[in-house]
């Protein structure tokens, strides 16, 4: 008996040990230094709209929507929408009439009280509403992102969850919504917390084992349990990192670039994809010069297309800055439409894979591993049976990569390169809803990489010194804590919330 309580105190000494020195603080203990101050701002878009939302939060949010719709009006019952008039408090005008609603902490966006004004988008109507507000003693204008803060301090959403509403906010295309939205409802942020518990998992029993082996109160098994699960955990994580950049292409957009010989019809192309005359077109050979750059979404997935100087050999000195600006961006990109006028193909059908070779070779620069697709353009200005001859040769020669044969004058052909387009481009970005959820940003790769790195010392010292090993295990702890914000994260705090508009 008195050998269990001896062993019972002996771990309770322990564990208090090993809570006080190495538990993972949450940042959620903590807080802003501005709690308990109360804020507002304009939640939705700038500009003239039909309906306007004012946010305010704080423990004085009661109090602010009490003062703005007056005694005679009833204070609304929490969580649903009532009409009333919206009055200055001092000067009794009234400023507008919309819906109020009230949402009693913690059951609300940021944990706290919270009140929210709809009312009319007129800029004189938000601004008279914004004054009132700030008449108020205990009321101050919200800073950047200072309502999703409190809504991370108060545990709402972690880091994870934060950038997703980001996301979510600049979302332009279909499937940068459907990313953002599954970071948002949490599903990065719980893959990571569960390697969390299971790295928490290994930690103690590693440290368990130093401590208590040498009384033989710890099976022996316990450390090649924990090999196999951190050898385990490695896998997957490597796994998740091995997407090919795909997550976070999708987030940023996928870099597309145009190029090839002079006068093929690039520019041509890239007003034909974003439906504007974004770059000049002409006869002329080497009428483009800079990159010119243009955002389009092509079945849901955003691009990022540049357009860029045909590359010829040249001896002005603009013309060859362009070139070799031309040559970096195809380099850089994710992908690379190599345009080629059709029309000055070799007419014997036999040479005309050569001949496409040749073109790719010089565009690409022997960059092989390149993803690129080959337009074949001004299919116009080709009888049928030279256009008959282009496509059996290109089925014959499999080496070539995908081409499409098109004209941007008359859009024959067209339809059939942007579902090839969308397809390579679908492949560079992966389904936001297929599989695992996606690594979404640099900065998730970096933790996970230096978690990584922590859990290599552990397997370097396990036979030599468990309690560098155990550190290992604990650094992977941190980097990983670091993405979910379960660790002094401040540092990175100010650029995620930097990056969130007033009010959101
Ligand atoms: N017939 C025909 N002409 C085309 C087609 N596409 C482009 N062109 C013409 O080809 C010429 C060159 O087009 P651009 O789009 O300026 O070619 P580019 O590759 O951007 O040329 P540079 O910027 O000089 O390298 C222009 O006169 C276009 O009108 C097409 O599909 N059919
Ligand atoms: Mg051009």
């Amino acid at each position: 008996m008195n050998y269990v309580i001896g062993e019972m105190r002996r771990a309770s000494t322990f564990l208090t040990r090993t809570l006080r020195s190495r538990t993972i603080k949450r940042l959620t203990n903590g807080g802003p230094d501005s709690a308990g101050e109360t804020i507002f701002a304009l939640s939705s878009g700038q500009g003239k709209c039909g309906v306007a939302v004012i946010r305010v939060s704080g423990p004085a949010s009661a109090l602010a929507l009490r003062s703005l719709t007056g005694p005679r009006q009833s204070f609304p019952t929490p969580r649903k929408a009532f009409l009333r008039s919206i009055i200055h408090p001092h000067s009794e005008e009234m400023l507008d009439r919309g819906l109020v609603l009230w949402f009693p902490g913690p059951r609300s966006f940021t944990g706290e009280d919270c009140a929210e004004l709809h009312i009319h988008g007129g800029p004189a109507v938000i601004s008279g509403v914004l004054e009132a507000l700030g008449s108020l003693s205990s009321l101050r204008p919200a800073e950047a992102g200072e309502f999703t803060r409190r809504a991370f301090h108060a545990g709402k959403l972690d880091l994870t969850e934060v950038e997703g509403l980001g996301d979510l906010i600049h979302a332009e295309t279909e499937a940068q919504r459907r990313q953002a939205l599954r970071q948002m409802a949490g599903d990065l942020g719980r893959l990571y917390h569960d390697w969390s518990q299971r790295l928490t998992r290994c930690l103690a029993h590693v440290e368990a084992f130093i401590d208590f082996s040498e009384d033989e109160l710890i099976e022996d098994g316990v450390l090649n349990q924990v090999d196999e699960s951190l050898s385990q955990l490695v896998r997957e994580i490597e796994g998740h990192l091995s997407d090919e950049r795909k997550g976070e292409r999708l987030r940023s957009g996928v870099q597309v670039v145009i190029a090839g010989a002079t006068n093929a019809g690039k520019s041509s192309l890239l007003n034909l994809l974003c439906q504007r005359p974004a770059a000049i077109v002409s006869p002329v050979a080497g009428t483009t010069r800079d990159v010119v750059e243009t955002c389009v979404d092509i079945g849901g997935f955003p691009i990022l297309l540049s357009d860029t100087a045909g590359l010829r050999d040249t001896q002005d000195t603009v013309e060859i800055e362009g070139v070799r600006r031309a040559r970096e961006r195809v380099q850089q990109a994710d992908l690379a439409l190599v345009v080629v006028d059709s029309s000055k193909l070799p007419r014997d059908p036999r040479h005309v894979a050569a001949s496409l070779g040749g073109q790719l070779g010089e565009v690409l620069s022997g960059q092989a591993s390149q993803r690129c697709l080959l337009v074949l353009n001004k299919s116009d200005l080709l009888s049928e049976e030279q256009s008959r001859g282009i496509q059996s040769a290109l089925r014959e020669r499999g080496d070539l990569p995908q081409a499409c044969l098109l004209s941007c004058h008359t859009d024959s052909g067209v339809n059939g390169f942007l579902s090839v387009l969308k397809n390579s481009v679908q492949i560079l970005c992966g389904d936001p809803l297929v599989g695992g959820p996606s690594l979404t940003q640099a900065r998730h790769r970096a933790h996970l990489l230096e978690c990584v790195r922590s859990l290599a010392q552990y397997r370097q010292y396990r036979d030599l010194d468990l309690a560098l090993a155990a550190e290992g295990v604990r650094l992977a702890l941190i980097g990983l804590g670091r993405i979910t914000g379960r660790v002094g994260a401040e540092e990175i705090l100010d650029i995620i919330f930097r990056d969130f508009c007033i009010g959101k």
